[in-house]
């Protein structure tokens, strides 16, 4: 059990957002956004009697402090900070609050805890609580409030300021919340690494999980949840008028009416297509603490073939999602911070079907329910606002069904490599250029599937997910008049799978 402790300071800001789909496009396209925020993030760690100190300058009681935590005003991005914690731990949120010095509104905050389970009194809605009011200068202590969360759920949590959530969700005030199994946990649901490192469950050796995986690498207390990588996908809409509205309303006296929200950006991790291919601006130096490396907002995901990744989808726009990805499908393992009851539904198929087998086998009995699959499984994953999805892929291998066609041909069809090879004689901007990871605007790696064909390389395969309202995979070019939509843009991102782990080109 560790105390975990984030400190989170409400401020505004502004962020750039694409207008056009270059991935590194001049300054002068970008758009400008207003947003509120939070800043900070984890300030101290506490365990086994060891208390480790990941940020010393948020400590917002030391007056040595007071100039430099002052001096994050108007640094406010989307998203605020990650928040993890194992279940079990003790999570606790200090919130201080710098003001909005771009507007000069002078609103309390909140911090609400999307999905935990706490009282009252920590709940962060301001209407049944408090809020926390404006720190008014560095030469003064900072008037704070920590709100204390004790997770008993693995699973994925989102958190937001309250106060006139309309509008403060809205402008961005929030942020993923990651809860993860403990090892105690695990151990009670039958699933314990032992001392070789082998993961058991229920005593059996489970091959298919790596040895020494962390159990962080478990979604939930289900030995079926556990995944080799994790990407969170934190969808949000952004309205530029109503943003644009409240930068001026102390001037101007006017605000925004809610119901004419009529978004124009559509984000994941707070940043359109193409911008969501770079590395994310909030993922620490490689290198760095585990306590802050363990989770980020990257959304290129990059990943070997046969690995299985999670993918955390958060919902925080105002309207629902239907998350579409490409190449695999997808096993929705939780919904909310709570298992799908499908595995366990599946797992007890499955001890039923292995009993029949072991018992009946000799009288010839049909065993096909071995490796029953009851799961909910799919392609598209309608993700509502407030709601949390976790989806489980498994990076198959394409290569044994696909690669003979696409390099040989096959029942008298051509190979595609000689079909694209005429494609290219005829315009070869027709071949696209893959960027891949890690992709930077100083040196963008790509490939192309003709290049891949001279090599007679399968890999890495590229597929898309995106939100499939397809009017969402844009970018507004508000800059000009009329306004026009760049396609692609928005709600897209890419998913990378390199070669197999062993793999041999020379296989082919
Ligand atoms: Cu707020």
């Amino acid at each position: 059990m560790a105390i975990r402790h984030y400190v989170l300071l409400a401020t505004d800001g502004f962020i750039d957002l694409p207008t056009t789909k270059e991935l590194c496009p001049l300054p002068d396209t970008l758009q400008k956004l207003y947003v509120f925020g939070f800043v900070g993030g984890l300030y101290k760690v506490i365990e086994d009697d060891k208390v480790t100190y990941e940020n010393q300058s948020l400590n917002w009681k030391d007056p040595n402090n007071w100039s430099s935590l002052w001096a994050m005003q108007t640094t406010a991005s989307i998203p605020s900070p990650i928040m993890w914690a194992d279940q079990g731990d003790r999570l606790y949120v200090t919130l201080i609050n710098l003001g909005m010095p771009v507007s000069h509104l002078e609103d309390p905050h909140t911090i609400h805890l999307h999905g935990a389970h706490v009282a009252t009194q920590i709940d962060g809605f301001p209407e049944t609580s408090f809020s926390v009011p404006m720190w008014m200068g560095p030469n003064e202590t900072p008037p704070t409030a920590t709100y204390y969360f004790m997770p008993e759920h693995p699973g994925t949590y989102m958190y937001h300021c309250h106060v006139e959530a309309s509008e403060h969700v809205q402008m961005g005030m929030y942020g993923a919340l990651v809860i993860y199994p403990s090892e105690i946990s695990l151990e009670e649901a039958s699933i314990k690494m032992d001392a070789c490192g082998y993961w058991r469950y229920k005593g059996e050796i489970q091959e298919q999980i790596p040895r020494y995986a962390s159990h962080r690498q478990f979604a939930y207390n289900d030995i079926q949840t556990y995944y080799d990588k994790e990407y969170v996908m934190l969808l949000s809409d952004i309205d530029l008028k109503w943003h644009q509205t409240v930068q001026t309303t102390v001037e101007t006296g006017i605000s925004f009416n809610a119901s004419d929200f009529k978004p124009d950006f559509w984000l994941v991790n707070g940043r359109a297509f193409p911008d969501t291919l770079l590395p994310h601006p909030q993922t620490p130096p490689e290198g760095s603490n585990p306590n802050l490396t363990q989770i980020n907002y990257e959304s290129y995901v990059h990943v070997k073939t046969d690995q299985k990744f999670l993918l955390r989808m958060i919902n925080m726009g105002y309207a629902v999602v239907p998350w579409h990805i490409h190449g695999w499908h997808f096993n929705v393992i939780g919904k909310d911070a709570h298992p799908s009851p499908f595995l366990s539904i599946s797992q007890k198929l499955d001890e039923i079907s292995k009993y029949m087998y072991c018992c009946y086998n000799s009288m010839n009995m049909n065993h096909g329910m071995m490796n029953h699959e009851m799961m909910n499984m799919g392609f598209t994953e309608t993700i509502g606002s407030g709601e949390t999805h976790d989806l489980l892929l498994m990076a198959d291998n394409k290569e044994p069904v696909y690669g003979r066609y696409i390099f040989e041909g096959q029942d008298m069809i051509p190979s595609l490599c000689e079909q694209m090879s005429e494609i290219q004689a005829i315009d070869p901007a027709l071949i696209a250029d893959i960027p891949t990871q890690p992709v930077s605007c100083n040196n963008t790696n790509t490939v192309n599937y003709v290049n891949l064909c001279a090599q007679t390389k399968f890999f890495p395969q590229f597929y898309p997910m995106h939100n499939h309202d397809d009017y969402k995979v844009t970018n507004t070019n508000t800059l000009e008049t009329p306004a026009f939509s760049n396609y692609p843009g928005g709600q897209l991102t890419m998913i990378q799978a390199d070669a197999p782990s062993g793999y041999m080109e020379s296989e082919q």
